[in-house]
C-alpha cells in the first residue's frame, strides 16, 4: 500500500539504508517528524538552539558554512548534543558539481561534513556522478543522502521532468545510499503507490504564522506537509528560532530561548498530529 498508509515504526523495520533507519526509528522513539533547521552564524547559537529544542526534535538541519567561528570544536559539542538528545545531523550542503569534486567536498576541507553529518543532500544537475561521487565516502560511513526533487521557494525550476528524473534516479540507485528526497509532495508516488524502495520525503518551507518571507520562500503547514502532501519530516527554521533574530531577543536572550523552546514543541505537535490524522487514527 502507499507509504502514507505505514507507520513510522513498520518503515524503520524494513528500511535498508542505515541513516534512515536510525532516522525512523528516532521519529518513532520521540514521537516527532520536525526537523529543525539552524541557520544562525555564530557557534554558541546554533548550539544553545540545538540543547533548547534537541528533546523535541528527531534531526538537526545544518548550513555549516554560515557559521563565522566554525572549528572542529563544533562538530564535537554538536555531536555531543546529538547524543544527549537523542537526534540526527542533517547537513543541507546541496552537492551540485561532479561526482570527483563533490567526493572532495564532502570528505575534506574545513567541514569534513562526511564526518559528522549522518544526512546530506545534492541536486542531480550534474547526473547520476555526483551520486557516485558521494556514496564512495558516504556509504562506509553508513551516510545517507536526498535528492533535491522539488524546493519551496517561488519559481524553482525543480519540476516537471526535473522531479522525475530525481524520483527514477533515486528508485534505479544501486549503492543502496540514496535514501529519500527534500520535496514538496510525495514524490515517489506520482505514478502509483511505491512498492520499489521506501524514500523518506523531507519538506522545507514550513511555517503555522506567516505565508513567506521577502525572498521568495513559501511557507505551508505541517498539516498541509504532512497529511495532505504525504511528506515524512516537516523542516522547520525561522518559525522556531525566529525569536533569537530580533531586537527583542538580543536583548534578552533568555527570554527568547523560552520562546524557541515553545515553537518547537508546537511544531512537534503539529507534526505528530498531522501524522496520526494521515493514518486515520
Ligand atoms: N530550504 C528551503 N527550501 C528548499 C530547500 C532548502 O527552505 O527548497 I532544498 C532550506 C533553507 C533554510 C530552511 O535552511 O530550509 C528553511 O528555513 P525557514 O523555515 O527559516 O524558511
Amino acid at each position: 500500500s502507499s507509504i502514507t498508509l505505514q507507520t513510522y515504526a513498520s518503515r524503520a523495520a524494513k528500511q535498508p539504508n542505515a541513516a534512515a533507519k536510525a532516522l525512523l526509528e528516532c521519529i518513532e522513539r520521540k514521537q516527532s517528524n520536525l526537523c529543525v533547521s539552524v541557520d544562525v552564524t555564530n557557534k554558541q547559537d546554533l548550539l544553545d538552539v540545538c540543547d533548547a529544542v534537541g528533546p523535541d526534535v528527531c534531526l538537526v538541519k545544518t548550513h555549516i558554512d554560515i557559521v563565522e567561528d566554525f572549528d572542529l570544536d563544533l562538530v564535537q559539542q554538536l555531536t555531543a548534543l546529538s547524543q544527549k538528545h537523542d537526534f540526527l545531523i542533517f547537513e543541507d550542503r546541496k552537492f551540485a558539481d561532479i561526482g570527483n569534486t563533490a567526493s572532495l567536498q564532502y570528505s575534506s576541507g574545513v567541514h569534513k561534513i562526511a564526518s559528522w553529518s549522518h544526512i546530506t543532500n545534492a541536486h542531480l544537475v550534474p547526473g547520476p556522478g555526483v551520486i557516485s561521487g558521494l556514496a564512495k565516502v558516504g556509504q562506509p560511513l553508513g551516510r545517507g543522502l536526498l535528492l533535491l526533487a522539488e524546493m519551496s521557494s517561488a519559481g524553482a525550476l525543480t519540476k516537471g521532468s526535473y522531479t522525475q528524473a530525481c524520483v527514477d534516479e533515486a528508485k534505479k540507485d544501486t549503492t543502496g545510499f540514496v535514501c529519500g528526497f527534500i520535496a514538496m509532495s510525495r514524490v515517489d508516488e506520482r505514478e502509483g503507490p511505491n512498492t520499489e524502495r521506501d524514500l523518506l520525503i523531507l519538506t522545507p518551507g514550513v511555517g503555522l504564522d506567516i505565508k513567506g518571507d521577502a525572498m521568495g520562500q513559501q511557507y505551508r503547514t505541517p498539516d498541509q506537509v504532512i497529511r495532505e502532501s504525504g511528506c515524512d519530516v516537516i523542516i522547520v527554521g525561522r518559525g522556531i528560532y525566529g525569536a533569537l533574530m530580533t531586537e527583542e531577543g538580543k536583548a534578552d536572550k533568555k527570554a527568547a530561548f523560552d520562546k524557541v523552546r515553545q515553537q518547537g514543541s508546537r511544531y512537534k505537535k503539529a507534526g505528530w498530529e498531522a501524522y496520526l490524522a494521515r493514518l486515520g487514527q
